[in-house]
């Protein structure tokens, strides 16, 4: 037994395996606790001197075992540690930054410019009721804006909101004059998709209420804002306009960034980009909703397109670019 255990051993390659020997010699059925169990057939001058041999075959295979163990298990451990041995002078994985989204980083310029003006910025929900969307900002109940064919209802009450104007009523509702915020943020509409138009599409909505506003006080800050953003050469150019929310009302066109209005292939030889925002003095039938007094406060509000804003400042022909995800536009900035 000792012999053939000692040779089975010495081939040994794992400590399973080991202890699968071990349990076949020494176990409760092992071959050498056999030997001791039959060891009462023996006459009694037999028994002592069997018994001696069995234990010192036991104790040399339990030492031998024990000091194979050991070696296995230092093999193991030196065998996982070259395993994972760490080359430093190997070079490094590339780590590739990532970066703002030019609409992202649109809306964070523009909220600089506005909060170097002294305008607050504040946050409104894209969920929005009804009253807030339409009712509060004097939309008509006939207005074709209102329709189901061009705006998402949610229920007959709540809707996806149509623009950031909403905003308006929430801040007035909320806080006392004077008031001077911007909020920014999606809008949504059933529009069909062209190269200016997207069903989702981002809005920055302004608000100054206090007293003796004037229509004046309102193109200087647009125009202000437009050559801060744009640069000192451009110019702004106020369209009358009508929105049920505001009298007078204005559309607001600024010149085209890359002729700076000398007219060019971009803008069809205009002189002037697309229709970037709507604004004009609250009505104040709208101030009286919000239960602000119309005869001692007055204030003005515009409603940008950020999408178009990025557009123009980034030279983008397309705004479904801006919303495609594809890398190769994306990397460009
Ligand atoms: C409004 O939404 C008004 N709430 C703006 C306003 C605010 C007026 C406060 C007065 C006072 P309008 O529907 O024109 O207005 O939209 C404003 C801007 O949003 C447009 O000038 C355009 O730049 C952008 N816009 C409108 N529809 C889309 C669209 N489908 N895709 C991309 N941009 C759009």
């Amino acid at each position: 037994i000792r012999e053939e255990a000692m040779n089975e051993i010495s081939k040994m390659k794992s400590i399973d395996e080991l202890e699968e020997m071990r349990i076949k010699v020494l176990g409760k059925k092992g071959e050498l606790t056999q030997v001791l169990r039959e060891m009462g057939k023996l006459s009694k001058e037999e028994r002592p001197v069997v018994g001696e041999i069995a234990n010192d075959v036991r104790k040399d295979i339990e030492t031998e075992l024990n000091s194979t163990r050991e070696r296995l298990k230092n093999e193991m451990k030196k065998k996982k540690l070259e395993k994972e041995r760490i080359d430093i002078s190997m070079p490094g994985k590339e780590i590739i930054l990532g970066h703002r989204h030019p609409l992202m980083a649109t809306i964070e310029a523009l909220e600089n410019i506005f909060l170097s003006m002294g305008f607050s910025v504040v946050y409104g929900p894209e969920i929005e009721t009804v009253q807030n969307n339409f009712d509060a900002l004097n939309s008509p109940e006939n207005h074709p804006s209102r329709d189901l064919s061009d705006t998402f209802y949610i229920t007959e009450d709540m809707l996806l909101r149509t623009h950031t104007s909403p905003v308006q009523i929430r801040v007035m509702k909320e806080k006392k004059p004077p008031l001077r915020i911007v909020s920014a943020g999606r809008t949504f509409r059933f529009d069909d998709v062209d190269d200016t138009h997207s069903p989702m599409f981002h809005q920055l909505e302004g608000l100054v209420i206090d007293e003796n506003v004037t229509m004046a006080n309102l193109m200087d800050t647009i125009d202000t804002f437009i050559k801060e953003l744009f640069g000192e050469d451009m110019e702004t150019r106020f369209r009358p306009h009508y929105f049920p929310f505001t009298e007078p009302s204005a559309e607001v066109d600024v010149s085209c960034v890359k002729c700076k209005g000398k007219g060019c292939e971009a803008c069809n030889g205009t002189g002037w980009s697309m229709e970037l925002l709507g604004c004009g003095m609250v009505d104040p039938k709208v101030l009286e909703n919000c239960g602000i007094d119309p005869e001692k406060y007055s204030g003005f509000a515009f409603g940008l397109g950020i999408d178009r804003i990025a557009m123009v400042k980034y030279g983008i022909n397309d705004i479904r670019l801006l919303f495609e995800n594809d890398m190769r536009f994306l990397n460009q900035f």
